[in-house]
Formats: C-alpha cells, sequence, structure tokens
C-alpha cells in the first residue's frame, strides 16, 4: 500500500464530500464510535467447546464446508479473534454462546451452567479492551432433539430449557456488570415442524409461557438485555417455525423486551431495512444479525450488497445509530474463518460509512419539498462518489490493513497459525 497516495486520495474525496456539504471528518469521527459485535460461532462453525470435536447439530441451521483451520477451543478462538480484530478499524464486541464456555473439560450441561464458566471470556475482554454479548444455545443438544424446547409439550423438556435460559440472563447481567457494559442476550430456538401442523396454537401459547417464566427475574436493564429473534424457517422447521416473526414481534412489544431482525430470516422480498421504522416506534432498539442469505436463509458471509446498504442508510437516516446493536450472523466453513469475519466486519463498516457520507439534510429537504427527480438523481450521483479513498483513509488511520492488504495478512495467519491445526 502506497501512503502518500490514500492520503492525497483522501484529500481529493474530503473536498469532493465538502462541495456536497458532507464533513468526512465528522463523519469518521461517527464510524469510529460504532461497535459491532461479532459472533464468535463462525470460528468454529457452530461447534462449542462442550464436547471435543462436536459440530452442529439438530438446530434447523447447517454449516457446510470443510476448509482447514478451524478454532478447536477458547485458546484458538481467542487468539483467531485478536487476529482478526486486528483487521477492523474500530473497538468492537464479541458475541458469545452459552456453549463457549471455559468447561475445563468437565460434563457441564446446559442447566448447570454458571457466570464462573465465562469468567475467561471476561478477563480476555478486559484485557484487549472489548466488551460481550450473549445468546442462550437451545440446539445441538439431546433435549432438542425432538425439534422443540421452549415449546415443547413435554414439561421436563421446557423446564430442562427455562432453567438454562434463566441462568444464561444471570450470566449475561455477570458479564454486563463487570465490563461496565450493557450485555445483550439474544434468544433463539430451533422449535417447529418439518410438515403440516394440527396444532400451531398448542406451542405458541407453550412459548410464551415459558419465555414469561423466564423474565419472571428482573435484571437491571442497564447490565444486560433481552432480545427475542424469530424465522419464517429452518431445515426441518420448514412448514412451521413457533418463533416466527409475528410472535416475537408481539412478545417482545407486549412484555418491553427487544426483537432481534436476522437478515437472513425474513422471504427474500422483504426488506429488513423497512422493519426498522415500521417497529422502532414502539420498541426503542434493535438487535439486527448482520447475514446474507442466498436463496434462503443460508448464512452467507456478509458482503456490501444493496441489502446491507439500505440497511445502513435506513439506519443512518433514521438517527437510530444508538438504538441499533449489530452483531454478525453466518457461518461459513467453505473459507478461511477469520477471512469470512473480516469480510463481514469491514463490509459493515463500509455500509455504515456509505450511508453517513450521504448529505441527509438535503436528500430530506428534497423529498419534504416534493422535489423527487432530484431525489432520485442525487441518489444516483452519490453512488459514484469517491467513498472508497474515505474508506482506505479510516483503515490506514486506524492501523489496520489498507484494501488488499487483508488478504495478505489472512493468508500469513493461515499459513503461519491455522494450518497447522489438526482437525
Ligand atoms: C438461527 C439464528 C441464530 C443462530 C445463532 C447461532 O437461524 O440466526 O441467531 O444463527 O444463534
Ligand atoms: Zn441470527
Amino acid at each position: 500500500m502506497d501512503r502518500d497516495r490514500v492520503e492525497a486520495a483522501f484529500e481529493m474525496a474530503s473536498n469532493a464530500y465538502l462541495e456536497i456539504g458532507v464533513d468526512v471528518n465528522e463523519v469518521l469521527d461517527r464510524l469510529g464510535n460504532i461497535e459491532i459485535s461479532l459472533h464468535c460461532w463462525q470460528a468454529d462453525d457452530v461447534g462449542g467447546f462442550e464436547h471435543p470435536g462436536a459440530s452442529l447439530s439438530g438446530g434447523g441451521i447447517q454449516a457446510t464446508g470443510n476448509y482447514p483451520g478451524k478454532a478447536r477451543n477458547l485458546v484458538e478462538m481467542q487468539r483467531d479473534y485478536l487476529e482478526a480484530f486486528s483487521m477492523v478499524p474500530g473497538k468492537h464486541r464479541a458475541n458469545i454462546h452459552a456453549m463457549y464456555g471455559d468447561f475445563g473439560g468437565n460434563e457441564i450441561d446446559r442447566d448447570a451452567i454458571e457466570p464462573g464458566h465465562f469468567t475467561t471470556w471476561i478477563s480476555w475482554a478486559r484485557e484487549h479492551d472489548l466488551k460481550l454479548d450473549f445468546n442462550a444455545t437451545l440446539f445441538s443438544h439431546p433435549k432438542a432433539s425432538s425439534g422443540f424446547t421452549l415449546s415443547s409439550r413435554d414439561r421436563n423438556i421446557r423446564e430442562f430449557w427455562m432453567e438454562h435460559v434463566k441462568r444464561c440472563r444471570i450470566i449475561a447481567d455477570d458479564i454486563g456488570k463487570r465490563l461496565g457494559s450493557t450485555c445483550f442476550h439474544n434468544i433463539w430456538i430451533p422449535d417447529g415442524y418439518k410438515d403440516i401442523p394440527v396444532n400451531r396454537m398448542v406451542h405458541r401459547e407453550l412459548l410464551a409461557s415459558s419465555l414469561d417464566e423466564i423474565l419472571e427475574c428482573n435484571l437491571s436493564k442497564q447490565h444486560m438485555r433481552d432480545s427475542v429473534e424469530g424465522k419464517l424457517f429452518g431445515i426441518g422447521s420448514e412448514a412451521y417455525v413457533v418463533g416466527s416473526h409475528d410472535f416475537y414481534l408481539s412478545y417482545a412489544i407486549s412484555r418491553g423486551i427487544l426483537l432481534t431482525m436476522d437478515m437472513g430470516h425474513y422471504h427474500p422480498t422483504e426488506s429488513v431495512a423497512d422493519k426498522i421504522s415500521a417497529i422502532l416506534p414502539f420498541t426503542g432498539e434493535l438487535l439486527i444479525h448482520v447475514s446474507r442469505g442466498v436463496r434462503w436463509d443460508s448464512d452467507h458471509v456478509a458482503i456490501l450488497n444493496d441489502e446491507l446498504v439500505s440497511l445502513a442508510e435506513e439506519i443512518t437516516r433514521a438517527g437510530q445509530l444508538e438504538n441499533i446493536h449489530l452483531a454478525l450472523d453466518y457461518f461459513d466453513a467453505s473459507i478461511n474463518r477469520v477471512g469470512a469475519w473480516v469480510i463481514g466486519m469491514r463490509s459493515t463498516l463500509q455500509a455504515l460509512l456509505y450511508s453517513l457520507l450521504q448529505p441527509r439534510e438535503t436528500l430530506d429537504d428534497l423529498e419534504a419539498r416534493g422535489k423527487y427527480f432530484q431525489r432520485l438523481a442525487l441518489l444516483e450521483e452519490l453512488k459514484k462518489m469517491p467513498f472508497g479513498a474515505v474508506w482506505d483513509y479510516h483503515c490506514l488511520a486506524s492501523g489496520v490493513p489498507v484494501g488488499m492488504d487483508c488478504i495478505t495478512q489472512v493468508k500469513n495467519y493461515e499459513r503461519d497459525v491455522l494450518m497447522k491445526r489438526g482437525s
């Protein structure tokens, strides 16, 4: 990378943006303060640390591919995390699942996990100035093999999972308290039927009552926040998903908790971006799982595509950067996993930068005055603005690889570290 070239291009870009009323340095300050939660499960194909060599099972989701070098334990995962973060401008968060506790080689079932199993993560986060988010794990477990957890007709199964989620809330609370940053606790369950159910109602009533019982324990919203994530369908739950979008939207609003929208969990013609302003007036905040569905909820690596740009535009235009909590969620086992992380983080930040570099007031004013041709024309012109030069400079100034240097760093880490791991 040629430093002078990057700086000269930035100077020209800054002037071009100034001409349309955008202060690039102000934008970069705002971008620098955005935290994105990076999901641990991309590092090991959603395996977890409960059993050596475990793989994702029984959860309506599927990691595919067998690229070498996946993280096999906590130490490797944390090392991969730091490597990925070293290629991403800004300070971010790590998003962990309950099955990634430090269990010290012991069999700790999901209804027995405790805050102590996560102190290793907390010290690591503290050491590296990172924050943590948390997820209950209600899949890849014999008690989820019927396809039902919190909405099971079997009381014992429901109780087991309620106990798990209650404990996860306490763990999230502990994490938030210790790290001094609200820990977002996301609940996603795989419950549903492969084929046409005759009693849809019973499972939804059971799910609502299980969640109500889980939420009975009052925890400070300063330390942890609960969020529920719905979806349209999954592998093995094609005909009916108990926790659908409508179910959780109603549930979240009626109980005063948050909703998570995963970009892969809607019909391909639905726009998650459009939903933001439809829901925010009633929930105040939202969690988004940034993913890329290819034809379906395929959990491909997030890239700088139209969906991601629209999402970022909605968030920034609505002035809701503080109220939308972004977390990545995908798992591609067919490519370098650290590289997969880095692409998703950088693309999400690029989408945010692209949208922050737009003259929001001018666009809004044109719209308010009914100048729709000018609105469309300006939006088209913006696509040709030198946003890449601003991004490159941002990377340079943040001390992370610029442009293709990223590819070199990922390749070197693969050669020096990942390829030396067994499977
Ligand atoms: C599954 C949901 C959920 C999971 C993670 C692993 O469809 O998107 O968020 O991906 O909990
Ligand atoms: Zn998700």
